[in-house]
C-alpha cells in the first residue's frame, strides 16, 4: 500500500471491512501494470471477491468491493455483498450497496463511488465521490486485490506440526536412518490399499520425489524400494502397490486377494486380474511365506473428496478388510489424499492443512469409514502435476511415512505373540 500510510494501519482498516477472516492477494497495481481499464478487467475477472483501492491526494483512500467480478464488461449486476469505503484522516467509512454498474470506461458503486477513465486522457484513472458531490479526482495509485475468505480456518491447528526446512530435513534423515527392529527382517514391507484412483501409486511416486528417486508405476503387485541418496542406496522401507478396490461393475481387486498379499502369498510382479482368485495354483504363489514376505503395515489410501460418498460395496470392502487385517495382527493406518482439491486455502499453502475445518471433518469421516482412530489417519498431498517440490508438501509425505513406520515396528515387536495364537 502507499508510502504515506503505514502499511499495517491501512491493512488493518481494510481487513476490518470484512466480517470473517480474509486475506488479500494483489492482482493489479497501476504504477506497475499501467492505468488501462482493460488490464484491470483482465486481471480481475474470475478471481472471486475483488477489492479496488484507489489513492487520491491528501492521504485520501477510496475503494470498493464486489463479491464477483463481471463477466460482461457492459453489465449492471446485483451484488448483496458489495460495498464502497473511504479512508480520510485515518477515519474509515463503509457503505453497503445493492448493485454495481460497469462498462469499459467506468465502475460505479451505486450512487456512491465511481471509478472512471478520462475521455481525453486514457492513461489516467479518476474517482468521483458522487455521494459527497465531489468533482472527479485523479488516482495516484490503484490496487486491485483478490479477497480470499479464510472463514473455514480455525484459529489454532488441531494437530501440531512444524513447517520449516530444518524439520523437513530431520524427518528425512530419520527415515533414511530407519532400520526394522529386532533384526527380524532386512526390509519393512508396507502395502497400500484403497479404492481405484485414491492416489496409492501417486503416493509412492511422491515419496520417490521427496528423496529424488525415480519411480515408474505399473498396475501390478510391485514393491518399490525408495532410493534415499544419489548413490542409489536403498532404504529398508518397501512400499507395495496394488490394483485398487473396484466400485460396482468396475474392475478392481477383491478383498481376498488383498488378504493374500498381506499374508505374503503374492509374488512380486503379479498382475492383478479382477476375476481371478489368488490361490495355490497361482503362478509363483508363495505357499509358506516367511516373515520377510509378510506385510508389516497396511496403509489405506482414501480420497478426501469421496470419503463421505463412497458406494456401499467400497465401504463394505474396506470394513471387511480392516477387521480381517486386524485379526492377522497387521497394524493399519490411513492416508487421506486429494486434500488440495477440497480446500482452496490448502491448495495455495499446504501448511494450512491442520487449520482447515473442512479437512478435519474429512479426517473424522475417514475414521468412520475405516473404523480407525483419527490418530492413525494423516492427510497428504501427492505430487500430481507440480514439477516443483514444496517444503510443506514434503513434510506431510514424510510425516505419513513416519506414522507408517511407527506402526510397522509394532508388527515385528508383536510378531511372536501373533504367531503363537494363530
Ligand atoms: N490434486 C491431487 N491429485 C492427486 C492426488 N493424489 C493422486 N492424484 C491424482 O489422482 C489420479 C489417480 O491417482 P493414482 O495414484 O493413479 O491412484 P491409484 O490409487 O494408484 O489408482 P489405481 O491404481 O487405479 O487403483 C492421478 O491423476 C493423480 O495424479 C492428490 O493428493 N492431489
Ligand atoms: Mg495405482
Amino acid at each position: 500500500l502507499l508510502k504515506f500510510y503505514s502499511k499495517s494501519q491501512t491493512e488493518k482498516q481494510l481487513l476490518s471491512l470484512f466480517e470473517g477472516h480474509v486475506k488479500f492477494s494483489l492482482l493489479y497495481k497501476g504504477s506497475l501494470h499501467g492505468f488501462s481499464v482493460s488490464d484491470i478487467f483482465q486481471k480481475s475477472i474470475n478471481q472471486g471477491c475483488i477489492m479496488m483501492v484507489g489513492y487520491l491526494a491528501d492521504d485520501v483512500i477510496v475503494g470498493g468491493c464486489t463479491s464477483q467480478w463481471l463477466r460482461d464488461h457492459y453489465a449492471a449486476f446485483k451484488d448483496e455483498k458489495a460495498f464502497y469505503f473511504y479512508i480520510e484522516q485515518s477515519e474509515l467509512d463503509r457503505t453497503s450497496v445493492k448493485s454495481i454498474t460497469a462498462n469499459i470506461n467506468m465502475i460505479n458503486f451505486e450512487n456512491g463511488l465511481k471509478f472512471h477513465l478520462s475521455k481525453t486522457n486514457t492513461s489516467k484513472l479518476f474517482a468521483t465521490r458522487v455521494d459527497l458531490e465531489e468533482e472527479e479526482k485523479v488516482l495516484q495509485e490503484l490496487e486491485v486485490y483478490r479477497v480470499e475468505d479464510l472463514g473455514d480456518l480455525l484459529d489454532s491447528p488441531w494437530r501440531e506440526l512444524y513447517w520449516d526446512e530444518e524439520i523437513r530435513d530431520q524427518l528425512k534423515n530419520s527415515i533414511i536412518n530407519y532400520k526394522p527392529p529386532l533384526n527380524l527382517v532386512s526390509k519393512t514391507k508396507v502395502l497400500l490399499v484403497g479404492p481405484v484412483g485414491a492416489g496409492k501409486s501417486s503416493f509412492i511416486s511422491s515419496v520417490g520425489s521427496v528423496f529424488h528417486g525415480w519411480v515408474a508405476l505399473r498396475a501390478m503387485f510391485r514393491s518399490y524400494n525408495i532410493k534415499t541418496s544419489q548413490a542409489g542406496e536403498q532404504n529398508p522401507l518397501v512400499l507395495c502397490d496394488m490394483m485398487g478396490l473396484g466400485e460396482e461393475d468396475l474392475p478392481g481387486v477383491k478383498v481376498n486377494n488383498v488378504l493374500q498379499a498381506v499374508k505374503g502369498h503374492v509374488p512380486e510382479g503379479y498382475k492383478f486380474n479382477s476375476s481371478e482368485a489368488i490361490g495355490s495354483d497361482t503362478r509363483g504363489y508363495i505357499s509358506t511365506p516367511g516373515i520377510a514376505n509378510k506385510i508389516a503395515c497396511v496403509a489405506f489410501v482414501v480420497d478426501a473428496r469421496k470419503v463421505q460418498t463412497y458406494p456401499d460395496d467400497i465401504q463394505e470392502g474396506l470394513q471387511e478388510l480392516r477387521l480381517k487385517i486386524r485379526d492377522l495382527g497387521v497394524p493399519q493406518v490411513a492416508l487421506l489424499t486429494h486434500i488440495d482439491e477440497v480446500c482452496h486455502a490448502v491448495d495455495k499453502d499446504v501448511s494450512r492443512v491442520y487449520v482447515c475445518r473442512h479437512i478435519q471433518d474429512k479426517v473424522t469421516a475417514a475414521g468412520n469409514l475405516l473404523g480407525l482412530p483419527v490418530s492413525c489417519i494423516v492427510p497428504v498431498r501427492n505430487y500430481s502435476s507440480e514439477l516443483e517440490l514444496d517444503c510443506s508438501t514434503d513434510i506431510l509425505i514424510l510425516n505419513a511415512l513416519e506414522l507408517i513406520l511407527r506402526y510397522a515396528d509394532l508388527f515385528y515387536e508383536d510378531y511372536d505373540f501373533f504367531k503363537a495364537i494363530q
